[in-house]
Protein backbone atom coordinates (compact mmCIF):
# COMPACT_ATOMS: atom_id res chain seq x y z
CA UNK A 1 0.00 0.00 0.00
CA UNK A 2 1.16 3.31 -0.97
CA UNK A 3 2.50 5.60 2.21
CA UNK A 4 0.53 8.17 2.93
CA UNK A 5 1.42 11.94 2.18
CA UNK A 6 2.56 14.26 4.78
CA UNK A 7 -0.15 16.43 4.22
CA UNK A 8 -2.55 13.12 4.51
CA UNK A 9 -0.67 12.60 7.82
CA UNK A 10 -1.34 16.51 8.66
CA UNK A 11 -5.05 16.30 7.99
CA UNK A 12 -5.53 13.03 9.93
CA UNK A 13 -3.50 14.33 12.72
CA UNK A 14 -5.90 17.72 12.50
CA UNK A 15 -9.46 15.36 12.58
CA UNK A 16 -8.56 13.29 15.39
CA UNK A 17 -7.89 16.29 17.07
CA UNK A 18 -11.62 17.12 16.59
CA UNK A 19 -10.60 19.79 14.11
CA UNK A 20 -14.51 19.97 12.37
CA UNK A 21 -13.39 22.39 9.67
CA UNK A 22 -10.67 24.27 8.23
CA UNK A 23 -10.56 28.27 7.27
CA UNK A 24 -9.11 29.50 3.98
CA UNK A 25 -8.36 30.26 0.36
CA UNK A 26 -6.86 27.72 -2.20
CA UNK A 27 -3.31 28.02 -3.82
CA UNK A 28 -1.14 26.23 -5.43
CA UNK A 29 1.35 25.53 -2.72
CA UNK A 30 -1.73 24.14 -0.36
CA UNK A 31 -2.42 21.84 -2.94
CA UNK A 32 -1.36 18.60 -0.91
CA UNK A 33 -3.79 19.68 2.00
CA UNK A 34 -6.98 20.75 0.34
CA UNK A 35 -6.11 17.73 -2.05
CA UNK A 36 -6.26 15.67 1.64
CA UNK A 37 -9.30 17.29 2.30
CA UNK A 38 -11.15 17.00 -0.90
CA UNK A 39 -10.95 12.76 0.21
CA UNK A 40 -12.65 12.88 3.32
CA UNK A 41 -15.79 13.27 4.91
CA UNK A 42 -14.89 14.25 9.04
CA UNK A 43 -13.36 17.93 7.67
CA UNK A 44 -14.60 20.59 5.92
CA UNK A 45 -13.04 23.10 3.80
CA UNK A 46 -14.27 26.09 4.36
CA UNK A 47 -13.17 28.82 1.14
CA UNK A 48 -13.30 32.84 1.83
CA UNK A 49 -12.57 35.79 -0.64
CA UNK A 50 -9.32 37.31 1.91
CA UNK A 51 -7.22 34.96 4.44
CA UNK A 52 -8.01 37.36 6.51
CA UNK A 53 -11.18 36.57 6.96
CA UNK A 54 -10.04 32.89 7.70
CA UNK A 55 -7.98 34.22 11.12
CA UNK A 56 -11.13 35.87 12.03
CA UNK A 57 -12.91 33.32 11.26
CA UNK A 58 -11.18 30.77 12.90
CA UNK A 59 -10.83 32.98 15.98
CA UNK A 60 -14.48 33.46 16.35
CA UNK A 61 -14.54 29.68 16.43
CA UNK A 62 -12.35 28.86 18.92
CA UNK A 63 -13.50 31.95 21.05
CA UNK A 64 -17.23 30.47 21.09
CA UNK A 65 -16.68 26.74 21.76
CA UNK A 66 -12.93 27.04 23.78
CA UNK A 67 -11.84 23.70 21.01
CA UNK A 68 -8.73 24.66 18.59
CA UNK A 69 -9.84 26.28 14.81
CA UNK A 70 -7.93 26.18 12.17
CA UNK A 71 -6.99 28.45 9.37
CA UNK A 72 -4.60 28.30 6.24
CA UNK A 73 -2.83 30.69 3.28
CA UNK A 74 -0.89 29.65 0.80
CA UNK A 75 2.80 30.46 0.22
CA UNK A 76 4.14 34.44 0.45
CA UNK A 77 1.13 36.77 0.10
CA UNK A 78 -1.60 33.95 0.95
CA UNK A 79 -0.32 33.73 4.02
CA UNK A 80 0.74 37.12 4.79
CA UNK A 81 -2.74 38.24 4.33
CA UNK A 82 -3.71 35.65 7.73
CA UNK A 83 -1.71 38.25 9.67
CA UNK A 84 -4.01 40.74 11.00
CA UNK A 85 -6.73 38.51 11.65
CA UNK A 86 -4.23 36.16 13.44
CA UNK A 87 -2.88 38.88 16.00
CA UNK A 88 -6.19 39.29 16.84
CA UNK A 89 -6.68 35.56 17.90
CA UNK A 90 -3.22 36.36 19.69
CA UNK A 91 -4.23 38.96 21.52
CA UNK A 92 -7.45 37.21 22.42
CA UNK A 93 -5.73 34.51 23.30
CA UNK A 94 -7.78 31.49 21.58
CA UNK A 95 -6.34 28.57 20.43
CA UNK A 96 -6.28 28.93 16.65
CA UNK A 97 -3.56 26.90 14.15
CA UNK A 98 -2.39 28.46 10.97
CA UNK A 99 -0.87 26.49 8.25
CA UNK A 100 1.21 28.66 6.26
CA UNK A 101 1.80 26.93 2.89
CA UNK A 102 6.04 27.74 1.96
CA UNK A 103 7.63 28.15 -1.39
CA UNK A 104 9.67 24.58 -2.29
CA UNK A 105 11.98 23.88 -0.05
CA UNK A 106 15.04 24.25 -2.50
CA UNK A 107 13.88 27.64 -3.42
CA UNK A 108 14.42 28.70 0.00
CA UNK A 109 16.95 31.92 0.13
CA UNK A 110 16.87 32.57 -3.39
CA UNK A 111 14.87 35.17 -4.00
CA UNK A 112 12.20 33.02 -5.44
CA UNK A 113 9.03 33.81 -6.28
CA UNK A 114 6.57 34.60 -3.91
CA UNK A 115 9.15 34.13 -1.20
CA UNK A 116 8.23 35.01 2.23
CA UNK A 117 9.62 34.30 6.11
CA UNK A 118 6.77 33.12 7.68
CA UNK A 119 8.46 31.71 10.54
CA UNK A 120 9.89 35.30 11.19
CA UNK A 121 6.25 37.23 10.19
CA UNK A 122 4.32 35.59 12.23
CA UNK A 123 6.27 34.73 15.22
CA UNK A 124 5.09 37.54 17.02
CA UNK A 125 1.94 36.95 16.57
CA UNK A 126 1.91 33.61 17.97
CA UNK A 127 2.99 30.92 20.94
CA UNK A 128 4.56 28.71 18.82
CA UNK A 129 5.79 29.57 15.04
CA UNK A 130 7.71 26.58 13.46
CA UNK A 131 8.86 25.18 9.92
CA UNK A 132 8.17 21.76 8.73
CA UNK A 133 11.28 20.69 6.35
CA UNK A 134 11.51 17.05 6.04
CA UNK A 135 8.71 14.37 6.55
CA UNK A 136 10.12 13.15 9.45
CA UNK A 137 8.71 16.02 11.46
CA UNK A 138 5.01 15.38 10.80
CA UNK A 139 3.25 14.78 12.74
CA UNK A 140 5.52 15.72 16.08
CA UNK A 141 5.40 19.13 14.86
CA UNK A 142 2.05 19.58 14.05
CA UNK A 143 1.05 17.88 17.65
CA UNK A 144 3.80 20.19 19.70
CA UNK A 145 1.94 23.31 17.55
CA UNK A 146 -1.95 22.21 18.29
CA UNK A 147 -0.98 21.11 22.33
CA UNK A 148 0.73 25.02 22.57
CA UNK A 149 -2.59 26.56 21.07
CA UNK A 150 -4.21 24.13 23.06
CA UNK A 151 -2.75 24.65 26.53
CA UNK A 152 -1.66 28.33 25.77
CA UNK A 153 -5.04 29.26 24.52
CA UNK A 154 -3.06 31.39 21.56
CA UNK A 155 -1.83 31.02 18.69
CA UNK A 156 0.34 28.60 16.81
CA UNK A 157 2.07 28.49 13.57
CA UNK A 158 3.51 25.56 11.23
CA UNK A 159 5.69 26.53 7.66
CA UNK A 160 5.36 23.98 4.89
CA UNK A 161 6.68 24.26 1.82
CA UNK A 162 4.49 22.90 -0.46
CA UNK A 163 6.94 19.82 -1.88
CA UNK A 164 7.32 18.32 1.12
CA UNK A 165 3.51 18.14 1.98
CA UNK A 166 3.29 15.77 -1.34
CA UNK A 167 6.00 13.29 0.05
CA UNK A 168 5.34 10.36 1.55
CA UNK A 169 5.48 10.20 5.22
CA UNK A 170 7.60 8.27 7.66
CA UNK A 171 4.84 8.24 10.92
CA UNK A 172 1.38 7.55 9.03
CA UNK A 173 -0.82 8.42 12.44
CA UNK A 174 -1.28 10.96 15.22
CA UNK A 175 0.36 9.98 18.48
CA UNK A 176 -1.20 12.59 20.98
CA UNK A 177 -4.59 10.58 21.39
CA UNK A 178 -5.18 11.89 24.99
CA UNK A 179 -8.37 13.22 26.71
CA UNK A 180 -7.44 17.00 27.60
CA UNK A 181 -6.40 17.85 30.68
CA UNK A 182 -8.23 20.07 32.96
CA UNK A 183 -5.90 20.89 35.88
CA UNK A 184 -7.89 22.96 38.77
CA UNK A 185 -5.41 25.57 39.55
CA UNK A 186 -5.90 28.27 42.46
CA UNK A 187 -3.61 30.17 45.17
CA UNK A 188 -2.47 27.87 47.95
CA UNK A 189 -4.12 27.68 50.91
CA UNK A 190 -2.39 30.77 52.92
CA UNK A 191 -2.93 32.53 50.06
CA UNK A 192 -6.61 32.27 50.13
CA UNK A 193 -6.53 33.25 54.02
CA UNK A 194 -4.95 36.28 53.27
CA UNK A 195 -7.48 36.95 50.79
CA UNK A 196 -10.31 36.26 53.14
CA UNK A 197 -8.93 38.48 55.75
CA UNK A 198 -8.29 41.04 53.47
CA UNK A 199 -11.90 41.16 52.23
CA UNK A 200 -12.76 40.58 55.26
CA UNK A 201 -11.42 43.74 56.99
CA UNK A 202 -12.56 45.90 54.04
CA UNK A 203 -15.32 48.07 54.15
CA UNK A 204 -16.12 49.75 50.65
CA UNK A 205 -15.29 46.68 47.70
CA UNK A 206 -15.84 46.87 44.46
CA UNK A 207 -14.86 43.77 41.73
CA UNK A 208 -13.76 44.56 38.37
CA UNK A 209 -14.29 41.42 36.35
CA UNK A 210 -13.26 40.18 32.79
CA UNK A 211 -13.49 37.00 30.72
CA UNK A 212 -12.04 35.45 33.27
CA UNK A 213 -15.29 35.04 35.22
CA UNK A 214 -16.73 33.07 31.98
CA UNK A 215 -17.02 30.02 33.95
CA UNK A 216 -17.64 31.39 37.50
CA UNK A 217 -21.05 33.13 37.23
CA UNK A 218 -22.72 31.32 40.08
CA UNK A 219 -19.25 31.94 42.57
CA UNK A 220 -18.95 35.48 41.49
CA UNK A 221 -23.00 36.93 42.11
CA UNK A 222 -22.45 35.12 45.63
CA UNK A 223 -19.07 36.78 46.46
CA UNK A 224 -20.32 39.49 45.64
CA UNK A 225 -23.33 39.33 47.50
CA UNK A 226 -21.09 38.29 50.85
CA UNK A 227 -19.33 40.87 50.00
CA UNK A 228 -22.02 43.65 49.35
CA UNK A 229 -19.45 44.49 46.17
CA UNK A 230 -20.98 46.23 43.15
CA UNK A 231 -19.52 44.46 40.27
CA UNK A 232 -17.87 46.32 37.29
CA UNK A 233 -16.79 44.23 34.26
CA UNK A 234 -14.66 45.49 31.37
CA UNK A 235 -15.71 44.81 27.45
CA UNK A 236 -14.60 41.07 26.84
CA UNK A 237 -16.45 40.14 30.64
CA UNK A 238 -19.76 41.84 29.58
CA UNK A 239 -21.26 38.09 27.97
CA UNK A 240 -20.31 36.47 31.06
CA UNK A 241 -21.39 38.80 34.00
CA UNK A 242 -23.80 40.97 33.04
CA UNK A 243 -26.83 38.71 33.33
CA UNK A 244 -28.61 37.71 36.45
CA UNK A 245 -26.53 40.14 37.81
CA UNK A 246 -28.25 42.11 40.91
CA UNK A 247 -24.74 43.51 41.35
CA UNK A 248 -23.98 44.62 37.96
CA UNK A 249 -23.15 48.23 37.70
CA UNK A 250 -21.97 48.22 33.48
CA UNK A 251 -18.48 48.86 31.98
CA UNK A 252 -16.24 51.37 33.08
CA UNK A 253 -13.75 53.00 30.21
CA UNK A 254 -13.55 55.13 27.52
CA UNK A 255 -17.46 53.72 26.50
CA UNK A 256 -18.04 53.22 29.86
CA UNK A 257 -21.40 54.03 32.34
CA UNK A 258 -20.36 56.54 34.88
CA UNK A 259 -21.68 54.33 37.12
CA UNK A 260 -18.95 51.70 36.62
CA UNK A 261 -16.47 54.44 36.94
CA UNK A 262 -17.66 55.80 40.22
CA UNK A 263 -17.83 52.22 41.92
CA UNK A 264 -14.24 51.90 40.89
CA UNK A 265 -12.73 55.02 42.18
CA UNK A 266 -14.93 55.45 45.29
CA UNK A 267 -13.93 51.81 46.60
CA UNK A 268 -11.81 51.11 49.20
CA UNK A 269 -10.57 48.16 47.66
CA UNK A 270 -11.23 46.25 44.21
CA UNK A 271 -10.85 43.09 43.51
CA UNK A 272 -9.66 42.48 40.15
CA UNK A 273 -11.23 38.75 39.02
CA UNK A 274 -9.87 37.52 35.49
CA UNK A 275 -9.26 40.77 33.95
CA UNK A 276 -6.76 42.90 31.98
CA UNK A 277 -8.79 46.18 31.33
CA UNK A 278 -6.18 48.47 29.80
CA UNK A 279 -6.92 51.56 30.72
CA UNK A 280 -4.32 52.51 33.90
CA UNK A 281 -6.60 56.45 33.76
CA UNK A 282 -9.72 54.21 35.40
CA UNK A 283 -8.09 52.45 38.27
CA UNK A 284 -8.32 53.90 41.52
CA UNK A 285 -5.41 55.80 42.75
CA UNK A 286 -5.58 54.70 46.59
CA UNK A 287 -7.46 51.76 47.40
CA UNK A 288 -6.10 48.15 47.98
CA UNK A 289 -6.09 46.13 45.03
CA UNK A 290 -6.15 42.35 44.62
CA UNK A 291 -5.84 40.79 41.56
CA UNK A 292 -6.36 36.97 40.69
CA UNK A 293 -5.55 35.65 37.16
CA UNK A 294 -4.60 32.42 35.86
CA UNK A 295 -1.55 33.90 34.06
CA UNK A 296 1.04 34.73 36.65
CA UNK A 297 2.59 37.40 34.04
CA UNK A 298 -0.74 39.38 33.52
CA UNK A 299 -0.60 40.34 37.46
CA UNK A 300 0.08 44.47 37.79
CA UNK A 301 -0.21 45.08 34.26
CA UNK A 302 -1.93 47.48 34.30
CA UNK A 303 -1.99 49.24 38.33
CA UNK A 304 -0.08 48.54 41.38
CA UNK A 305 -0.83 45.69 43.24
CA UNK A 306 -1.25 44.97 46.77
CA UNK A 307 -1.89 41.37 46.71
CA UNK A 308 -1.38 38.89 43.52
CA UNK A 309 -2.76 35.49 43.08
CA UNK A 310 -2.78 32.88 40.50
CA UNK A 311 -5.73 30.41 39.89
CA UNK A 312 -8.46 30.22 37.88
CA UNK A 313 -11.46 32.54 38.71
CA UNK A 314 -13.85 30.12 39.79
CA UNK A 315 -11.84 27.60 41.92
CA UNK A 316 -10.37 30.51 43.72
CA UNK A 317 -13.79 31.92 44.60
CA UNK A 318 -14.87 28.21 45.37
CA UNK A 319 -11.77 28.14 47.91
CA UNK A 320 -12.12 31.79 49.44
CA UNK A 321 -16.33 31.63 49.78
CA UNK A 322 -16.34 29.41 52.87
CA UNK A 323 -14.14 31.74 54.43
CA UNK A 324 -15.92 35.35 53.26
CA UNK A 325 -17.58 36.81 56.12
CA UNK A 326 -21.41 38.49 54.98
CA UNK A 327 -20.84 42.23 55.17
CA UNK A 328 -23.60 44.13 57.45
CA UNK A 329 -22.72 47.07 55.55
CA UNK A 330 -24.64 47.86 51.84
CA UNK A 331 -24.10 51.36 51.23
CA UNK A 332 -21.38 51.48 48.12
CA UNK A 333 -23.25 48.80 46.95
CA UNK A 334 -26.66 50.56 47.15
CA UNK A 335 -25.52 54.16 45.60
CA UNK A 336 -23.38 52.41 43.23
CA UNK A 337 -26.61 50.31 41.96
CA UNK A 338 -28.85 53.16 41.76
CA UNK A 339 -26.57 55.09 40.08
CA UNK A 340 -26.08 52.26 37.39
CA UNK A 341 -30.24 52.63 37.39
CA UNK A 342 -30.07 56.41 36.33
CA UNK A 343 -27.05 55.76 34.29
CA UNK A 344 -29.28 53.08 32.37
CA UNK A 345 -31.88 55.18 32.17
CA UNK A 346 -30.01 58.28 30.72
CA UNK A 347 -28.97 55.86 28.11
CA UNK A 348 -32.03 54.03 27.40
CA UNK A 349 -33.64 58.04 26.73
CA UNK A 350 -31.16 57.86 23.80
CA UNK A 351 -32.12 55.66 22.41
CA UNK A 352 -35.58 56.23 20.55
CA UNK A 353 -37.05 56.77 17.73
CA UNK A 354 -39.54 59.34 16.65
CA UNK A 355 -41.55 58.88 13.50
CA UNK A 356 -40.29 61.18 10.89
CA UNK A 357 -37.29 62.42 12.63
CA UNK A 358 -34.32 61.51 10.64
CA UNK A 359 -31.60 60.45 10.49
CA UNK A 360 -31.74 58.10 13.03
CA UNK A 361 -29.90 57.18 16.05
CA UNK A 362 -28.08 54.84 15.46
CA UNK A 363 -28.81 53.99 19.54
CA UNK A 364 -32.34 52.95 18.50
CA UNK A 365 -31.23 51.06 15.94
CA UNK A 366 -29.16 48.82 18.47
CA UNK A 367 -31.96 48.93 21.21
CA UNK A 368 -34.62 47.18 18.39
CA UNK A 369 -32.03 44.49 17.55
CA UNK A 370 -31.43 44.02 20.89
CA UNK A 371 -35.06 43.21 21.38
CA UNK A 372 -35.71 40.95 18.39
CA UNK A 373 -32.82 39.24 18.23
CA UNK A 374 -33.24 35.66 19.26
CA UNK A 375 -32.34 34.65 23.22
CA UNK A 376 -29.51 32.50 22.19
CA UNK A 377 -28.12 35.00 19.03
CA UNK A 378 -24.47 35.38 18.48
CA UNK A 379 -23.60 39.09 17.68
CA UNK A 380 -20.45 40.54 16.46
CA UNK A 381 -19.75 44.50 16.65
CA UNK A 382 -17.19 46.11 14.38
CA UNK A 383 -14.38 48.37 16.20
CA UNK A 384 -15.74 51.81 15.37
CA UNK A 385 -18.83 53.34 16.72
CA UNK A 386 -20.43 49.58 16.54
CA UNK A 387 -18.76 48.52 19.90
CA UNK A 388 -20.47 51.47 21.70
CA UNK A 389 -23.65 50.57 20.67
CA UNK A 390 -22.75 46.74 21.86
CA UNK A 391 -21.50 47.96 24.95
CA UNK A 392 -24.08 49.75 26.04
CA UNK A 393 -27.64 48.04 24.05
CA UNK A 394 -27.08 44.30 23.95
CA UNK A 395 -28.49 42.59 26.90
CA UNK A 396 -26.79 39.70 27.53
CA UNK A 397 -28.49 36.41 29.07
CA UNK A 398 -26.16 33.63 29.66
CA UNK A 399 -27.20 32.36 26.19
CA UNK A 400 -25.86 35.21 23.93
CA UNK A 401 -22.30 35.43 22.97
CA UNK A 402 -20.49 38.87 21.82
CA UNK A 403 -17.74 38.99 19.21
CA UNK A 404 -15.72 41.58 18.58
CA UNK A 405 -12.06 43.08 17.58
CA UNK A 406 -11.66 44.53 21.75
CA UNK A 407 -8.13 43.73 22.21
CA UNK A 408 -6.30 44.21 19.11
CA UNK A 409 -8.67 46.64 17.96
CA UNK A 410 -9.22 46.06 14.51
CA UNK A 411 -11.37 47.59 11.96
CA UNK A 412 -13.98 44.94 10.06
CA UNK A 413 -13.99 41.93 12.38
CA UNK A 414 -17.64 41.58 12.15
CA UNK A 415 -18.10 40.16 9.14
CA UNK A 416 -15.34 37.64 9.50
CA UNK A 417 -15.84 36.78 13.06
CA UNK A 418 -20.14 36.16 11.81
CA UNK A 419 -18.68 33.74 9.33
CA UNK A 420 -16.73 31.50 11.69
CA UNK A 421 -19.61 31.60 14.02
CA UNK A 422 -22.43 30.90 11.55
CA UNK A 423 -19.93 27.76 10.04
CA UNK A 424 -19.10 26.79 13.87
CA UNK A 425 -23.04 27.01 14.77
CA UNK A 426 -25.40 26.36 12.06
CA UNK A 427 -28.80 26.48 13.77
CA UNK A 428 -27.96 29.91 16.02
CA UNK A 429 -28.66 33.68 14.42
CA UNK A 430 -25.47 35.31 13.99
CA UNK A 431 -26.10 39.24 13.50
CA UNK A 432 -23.25 42.00 12.61
CA UNK A 433 -23.01 45.17 13.97
CA UNK A 434 -21.13 46.67 11.06
CA UNK A 435 -19.74 49.99 10.25
CA UNK A 436 -20.00 51.35 6.48
CA UNK A 437 -16.48 51.48 6.91
CA UNK A 438 -15.44 47.84 8.46
CA UNK A 439 -17.77 46.43 6.12
CA UNK A 440 -16.08 47.76 2.58
CA UNK A 441 -12.43 47.14 4.01
CA UNK A 442 -13.69 43.62 4.10
CA UNK A 443 -16.47 43.78 1.63
CA UNK A 444 -15.48 40.79 -0.52
CA UNK A 445 -16.31 38.00 1.87
CA UNK A 446 -19.83 39.44 1.73
CA UNK A 447 -19.64 36.94 -1.44
CA UNK A 448 -18.88 33.89 0.65
CA UNK A 449 -22.33 34.47 2.82
CA UNK A 450 -24.16 33.52 -0.36
CA UNK A 451 -21.77 31.11 -1.75
CA UNK A 452 -21.20 29.30 1.97
CA UNK A 453 -25.08 29.49 3.07
CA UNK A 454 -24.39 31.07 5.63
CA UNK A 455 -27.43 32.83 6.79
CA UNK A 456 -25.50 35.54 8.95
CA UNK A 457 -27.95 39.27 8.82
CA UNK A 458 -25.21 41.99 9.03
CA UNK A 459 -26.76 45.16 9.95
CA UNK A 460 -24.81 48.21 8.40
CA UNK A 461 -24.57 51.77 10.77
CA UNK A 462 -24.56 53.70 7.94
CA UNK A 463 -22.99 57.15 8.86
CA UNK A 464 -20.91 57.99 5.66
CA UNK A 465 -17.80 58.09 7.82
CA UNK A 466 -15.07 56.88 9.91
CA UNK A 467 -17.21 58.14 12.67
CA UNK A 468 -14.96 56.67 15.38
CA UNK A 469 -12.38 58.65 14.12
CA UNK A 470 -14.26 61.77 13.87
CA UNK A 471 -15.17 61.42 17.16
CA UNK A 472 -11.34 61.53 18.58
CA UNK A 473 -10.02 64.17 16.63
CA UNK A 474 -13.30 66.08 18.10
CA UNK A 475 -12.38 65.51 21.62
CA UNK A 476 -8.81 66.41 20.53
CA UNK A 477 -9.79 69.74 19.66
CA UNK A 478 -8.95 68.81 15.56
CA UNK A 479 -10.53 69.44 12.98
CA UNK A 480 -12.16 66.26 11.02
CA UNK A 481 -9.87 65.07 8.27
CA UNK A 482 -9.76 62.06 6.16
CA UNK A 483 -13.15 60.17 7.35
CA UNK A 484 -15.70 60.95 4.80
CA UNK A 485 -16.96 58.02 2.77
CA UNK A 486 -18.77 57.63 -0.15
CA UNK A 487 -20.71 54.94 0.21
CA UNK A 488 -22.22 52.69 -2.84
CA UNK A 489 -26.31 51.37 -1.66
CA UNK A 490 -25.31 48.93 0.34
CA UNK A 491 -28.87 47.10 0.29
CA UNK A 492 -27.99 47.31 -3.66
CA UNK A 493 -25.11 45.57 -3.40
CA UNK A 494 -25.96 42.75 -1.01
CA UNK A 495 -28.96 42.28 -3.68
CA UNK A 496 -26.21 41.72 -6.43
CA UNK A 497 -24.11 39.38 -4.34
CA UNK A 498 -27.40 37.16 -3.69
CA UNK A 499 -27.84 38.35 -0.46
CA UNK A 500 -31.30 39.91 1.01
CA UNK A 501 -30.73 43.55 0.34
CA UNK A 502 -32.44 45.79 2.60
CA UNK A 503 -32.58 49.38 3.45
CA UNK A 504 -34.06 51.91 6.75
CA UNK A 505 -33.94 55.02 5.79
CA UNK A 506 -36.34 56.54 8.90
CA UNK A 507 -37.02 55.62 12.32
CA UNK A 508 -40.09 53.57 11.31
CA UNK A 509 -38.29 51.79 8.79
CA UNK A 510 -36.24 50.53 11.51
CA UNK A 511 -38.24 47.53 13.26
CA UNK A 512 -39.99 46.09 10.30
CA UNK A 513 -36.55 46.13 8.03
CA UNK A 514 -34.83 44.27 10.99
CA UNK A 515 -37.39 41.98 11.57
CA UNK A 516 -37.43 41.16 8.01
CA UNK A 517 -33.71 40.30 7.70
CA UNK A 518 -33.97 38.51 11.32
CA UNK A 519 -36.77 35.96 9.76
CA UNK A 520 -35.15 35.80 6.44
CA UNK A 521 -33.95 31.76 5.97
CA UNK A 522 -31.09 32.87 3.83
CA UNK A 523 -28.32 36.30 4.63
CA UNK A 524 -29.71 39.70 4.85
CA UNK A 525 -27.94 42.77 5.03
CA UNK A 526 -29.62 46.22 6.18
CA UNK A 527 -28.34 49.46 5.34
CA UNK A 528 -29.57 51.97 8.07
CA UNK A 529 -29.09 55.66 7.35
CA UNK A 530 -27.64 56.81 11.04
CA UNK A 531 -26.70 59.82 12.21
CA UNK A 532 -23.18 60.89 11.83
CA UNK A 533 -23.30 63.25 14.61
CA UNK A 534 -24.43 61.39 17.05
CA UNK A 535 -22.63 62.34 20.36
CA UNK A 536 -22.47 65.71 20.13
CA UNK A 537 -20.26 68.07 22.23
CA UNK A 538 -22.15 69.47 25.40
CA UNK A 539 -23.00 73.20 24.74
CA UNK A 540 -22.59 74.25 28.42
CA UNK A 541 -19.14 73.69 28.00
CA UNK A 542 -16.70 76.87 26.85
CA UNK A 543 -13.94 75.93 24.87
CA UNK A 544 -11.01 76.99 27.37
CA UNK A 545 -12.37 74.09 30.07
CA UNK A 546 -11.74 71.42 27.08
CA UNK A 547 -8.05 72.80 26.44
CA UNK A 548 -6.00 69.99 27.77
CA UNK A 549 -8.49 67.72 28.96
CA UNK A 550 -9.09 65.40 25.56
CA UNK A 551 -9.11 62.36 27.22
CA UNK A 552 -11.91 63.72 29.66
CA UNK A 553 -13.36 65.29 26.79
CA UNK A 554 -13.49 61.96 25.28
CA UNK A 555 -14.67 59.76 27.85
CA UNK A 556 -17.57 61.97 28.59
CA UNK A 557 -18.66 62.25 25.19
CA UNK A 558 -18.90 58.84 24.83
CA UNK A 559 -20.59 58.45 28.21
CA UNK A 560 -23.29 59.93 25.58
CA UNK A 561 -24.92 62.47 27.78
CA UNK A 562 -23.41 66.07 27.93
CA UNK A 563 -24.29 66.23 31.31
CA UNK A 564 -21.51 64.02 32.46
CA UNK A 565 -19.17 65.96 31.37
CA UNK A 566 -18.91 68.17 34.30
CA UNK A 567 -19.61 65.43 36.51
CA UNK A 568 -16.44 63.55 35.67
CA UNK A 569 -14.59 66.54 35.20
CA UNK A 570 -14.86 67.56 38.79
CA UNK A 571 -13.91 64.29 39.70
CA UNK A 572 -10.86 63.72 38.00
CA UNK A 573 -9.71 67.29 36.60
CA UNK A 574 -9.99 69.28 39.65
CA UNK A 575 -9.46 67.58 42.65
C1 LIG B 1 -13.05 50.90 20.21
C2 LIG B 1 -12.88 50.13 21.50
C3 LIG B 1 -13.17 50.74 22.69
C4 LIG B 1 -13.07 50.03 23.90
N1 LIG B 1 -13.45 50.63 25.06
C5 LIG B 1 -13.52 49.88 26.20
C6 LIG B 1 -14.07 50.41 27.40
O1 LIG B 1 -14.50 51.55 27.45
N2 LIG B 1 -14.14 49.61 28.46
C7 LIG B 1 -13.70 48.32 28.44
O2 LIG B 1 -13.82 47.61 29.45
N3 LIG B 1 -13.15 47.80 27.34
C8 LIG B 1 -13.07 48.54 26.22
N4 LIG B 1 -12.55 47.98 25.08
C9 LIG B 1 -12.01 46.62 25.16
C10 LIG B 1 -10.61 46.65 25.80
O3 LIG B 1 -9.66 47.06 24.85
C11 LIG B 1 -10.21 45.26 26.37
O4 LIG B 1 -10.19 44.33 25.33
C12 LIG B 1 -11.17 44.76 27.43
O5 LIG B 1 -11.43 45.76 28.40
C13 LIG B 1 -10.56 43.56 28.13
O6 LIG B 1 -11.54 42.82 28.74
P1 LIG B 1 -11.13 41.65 29.75
O7 LIG B 1 -10.29 42.21 30.83
O8 LIG B 1 -12.39 40.95 30.11
O9 LIG B 1 -10.34 40.62 28.81
P2 LIG B 1 -8.78 40.33 28.60
O10 LIG B 1 -8.03 41.56 28.29
O11 LIG B 1 -8.73 39.23 27.62
O12 LIG B 1 -8.27 39.82 30.03
C14 LIG B 1 -8.70 38.62 30.59
C15 LIG B 1 -7.74 38.23 31.68
O13 LIG B 1 -8.28 37.10 32.35
C16 LIG B 1 -7.28 36.10 32.50
N5 LIG B 1 -7.97 34.82 32.55
C17 LIG B 1 -8.47 34.09 31.52
N6 LIG B 1 -9.11 33.00 31.98
C18 LIG B 1 -9.02 33.04 33.32
C19 LIG B 1 -9.50 32.20 34.36
N7 LIG B 1 -10.22 31.10 34.10
N8 LIG B 1 -9.23 32.55 35.64
C20 LIG B 1 -8.48 33.66 35.92
N9 LIG B 1 -8.00 34.48 34.97
C21 LIG B 1 -8.28 34.19 33.69
C22 LIG B 1 -6.34 36.30 31.34
O14 LIG B 1 -5.06 35.80 31.64
C23 LIG B 1 -6.36 37.82 31.18
O15 LIG B 1 -5.35 38.44 31.96
C24 LIG B 1 -12.62 48.68 23.89
C25 LIG B 1 -12.28 48.09 22.68
C26 LIG B 1 -12.44 48.78 21.49
C27 LIG B 1 -12.12 48.09 20.22
C1 LIG C 1 -7.56 48.04 10.40
C2 LIG C 1 -7.80 49.33 11.14
N1 LIG C 1 -7.57 50.51 10.54
C3 LIG C 1 -7.81 51.67 11.18
C4 LIG C 1 -8.27 51.67 12.46
C5 LIG C 1 -8.54 52.98 13.20
N2 LIG C 1 -10.02 53.12 13.36
C6 LIG C 1 -10.67 52.77 14.48
S1 LIG C 1 -12.31 52.95 14.37
C7 LIG C 1 -12.20 53.54 12.81
C8 LIG C 1 -13.42 54.00 12.05
C9 LIG C 1 -14.39 52.91 11.83
O1 LIG C 1 -15.32 53.38 10.89
P1 LIG C 1 -16.65 52.61 10.57
O2 LIG C 1 -16.40 51.16 10.40
O3 LIG C 1 -17.34 53.31 9.48
O4 LIG C 1 -17.46 52.75 11.93
P2 LIG C 1 -18.02 54.10 12.62
O5 LIG C 1 -17.08 54.43 13.71
O6 LIG C 1 -18.13 55.15 11.57
O7 LIG C 1 -19.35 53.69 13.13
C10 LIG C 1 -10.87 53.58 12.38
C11 LIG C 1 -10.42 54.09 11.07
C12 LIG C 1 -8.47 50.40 13.08
N3 LIG C 1 -8.88 50.31 14.31
N4 LIG C 1 -8.26 49.26 12.38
Amino acid sequence: MARKTVAAVLVDTLVAAGVPRIYGLAGDSLNAITDSIRARETIQWIPVRHEETAAFAAGAEAHLTGQLAVCTGSCGPGNLHLINGLYDCHRSRVPVLAIAAQIPSQEIGSGYFQETRPEQLFRECSQYCESISQPEQMPRILEIAIRTAVTRRGVAVIVLPGNIAWRAAVSDQPRLLFPEPTPEIRPSDGEIATLARMLNDARRITILGGCGCASAHAELIETAGKLHAPIVHAMRGKEFIEYDNPFDVGMTGLLGFASGYHAMMNCDTLLMLGTDFPYQQFYPAQATVIQVDIRGEQIGRRTKVDLGLVGDVKATLQALLPQLTAKAEAAHLEASVEHYRKARKGLDDLATGEPGHTPIHPQYVARVLDELAAEDAIFACDVGTPTIWAARYLTMNGRRRLLGSFTHGSMASALPQAIGAQASHPGRQVVTLSGDGGLAMLLGDLLSLRQLQLPVKIVVFNNRALGFVELEMKAAGLLEFGTDLQNPDFAALATAAGVLGLKADTPEQVRPRLAEALQHKGPALVDVAVSRQELAMPPSLQQDQVIGFSLYMIKAVLNGRGDEVLDLAKVNLFR
